[in-house]
């Protein structure tokens, strides 16, 4: 069955159904770069280099793309975002049997008026990589920067310039069950994350990139966390983000790699306001107390005095490059997921 990428860059394609236009059989490469979220100039240099193209052939008029052409594509792209060199991923697309009485006709809308409004561009799917953009590529926020961008970065990159939520959130569920937690986040999440950072601050674009990036790294690392049904600590662990923070992932970042540690937490989430803690923290007495400020000015160090000035003391750390001046007795300045993870588990006797 053909169907548009799951969660590919949505499509304003008007379905064929939905209207009276005469219809006409196979999709233009217009049409199948939109579906599947890359440029039309990639869909020819596939085909040029890889003979992945349209197979269906119509005197006086452009190749089509059929049904199972669509779907080899389809696959060849999910394979590329996955990091699989594309002539590796191309030998593969081109083998994969393709049972065509399983596929629905794919039918490309014909006429102007009445056809809906043109389908919106679809995102360049290039990255830079070393910090450079590809080159014969105009830069200017159409990439995102990678500094020693690995194949599954690329990847990730790519679909969070595609919008393509779930084929982000599979790549990061396919690097943790590779390689855990930490080296997911440090190696691919935190630099995929800064690209897309810097590419908002150099151009102001890509809020939506922000977005849809977030949101997958939220799932995948949650996801982890909430699987662990037997913790080892009796004593509980607060995450929390600091008063004015919204930026929460890296909360998450340790909550799943706690729990790949059997070590359970209670996420108390974003812009969680002193006294609101400082209660909590006195209600639950819990073992240790993590607190995320991103943004500098959300949140000031010397507030967490209160947290470690508790009896019993919960061991304190605060993490992120909001947190500035000199920390308060009692309270520790994590700078990387693998330190916060080790501090936490010795707060717990582990
Ligand atoms: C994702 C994101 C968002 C998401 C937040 C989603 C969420 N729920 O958390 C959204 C889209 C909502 C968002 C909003 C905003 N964001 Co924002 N965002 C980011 C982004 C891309 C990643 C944030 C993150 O998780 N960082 C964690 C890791 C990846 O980065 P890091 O902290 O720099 O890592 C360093 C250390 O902390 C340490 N480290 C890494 N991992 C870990 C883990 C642990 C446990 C520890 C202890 C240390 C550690 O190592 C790194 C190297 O030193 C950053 C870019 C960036 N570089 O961080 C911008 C960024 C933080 N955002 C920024 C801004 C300005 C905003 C907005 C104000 C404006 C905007 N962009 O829309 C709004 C805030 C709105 C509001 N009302 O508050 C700026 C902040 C600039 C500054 N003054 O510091 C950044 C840096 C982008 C940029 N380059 O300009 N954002």
């Amino acid at each position: 069955m053909v169907s548009d990428l799951e969660g590919s860059a949505p499509s304003n394609e008007a379905p064929a159904t939905a209207t009276s236009q005469p219809t006409t059989p196979g999709l233009t490469v217009a049409a199948v770069a939109r579906r599947l979220g890359v440029a039309p100039a990639t869909l020819r240099t596939w085909d040029r280099r890889y003979g992945l193209g349209p197979s269906e052939h119509r005197a006086g008029s452009h190749r089509r793309y059929t049904a199972a052409d669509l779907a080899r594509l389809e696959h060849m792209r999910r394979l590329v975002l996955a990091g699989i060199p594309p002539g590796d991923a191309a030998r593969d697309a081109i083998a994969l049997e393709v049972d065509p009485s399983s596929l629905a006709p794919v039918t490309d809308i014909v006429g102007g008026a009445g056809a809906g409004p043109p389908a919106p561009q679809a995102p360049p799917v290039e990255v830079g990589e070393r910090g450079l953009a590809a080159p014969g590529r105009s830069g200017g926020g159409q990439v995102i920067p990678i500094p020693g961008g690995t194949p599954a970065s690329r990847g990730l990159a790519r679909a969070a310039l595609a919008l393509d939520g779930n084929s982000c959130r599979r790549i990061i569920r396919e690097a943790i069950d590779r390689r855990g937690v930490i080296s997911t986040w440090d190696h691919l999440l935190v630099p995929v994350l800064a690209g897309v950072g810097q590419r908002w601050e150099s151009s102001g674009r890509g809020i939506d990139v922000e977005h849809v990036l977030s949101d997958a790294v939220h799932a995948a690392l949650a996801e982890r966390a909430r699987e662990l049904k037997d913790p080892v600590n009796s004593r509980l662990v607060m995450l929390a983000a600091a008063d004015e923070e919204t930026h929460f992932l890296p909360l998450w970042a340790v909550a799943a790699a706690l729990a790949e540690r059997r070590i359970g937490i209670q996420m108390l989430g974003a812009r969680v306001p002193h006294e609101t803690l400082l209660q909590a923290v006195r209600r639950t007495g819990p073992a240790a107390v993590f607190v995320w400020a991103q943004i500098p000015g959300s949140a000031r160090i010397s507030s967490l005095g209160d947290l470690s000035n508790l009896r019993p003391a919960p061991s304190v750390l605060a993490g992120g490059p909001g947190w500035q001046g000199t920390p308060p007795p009692g309270v520790w300045v994590a700078t990387d997921l693998t330190e916060t993870v080790a501090r936490i588990s010795r707060s717990l006797g582990l």
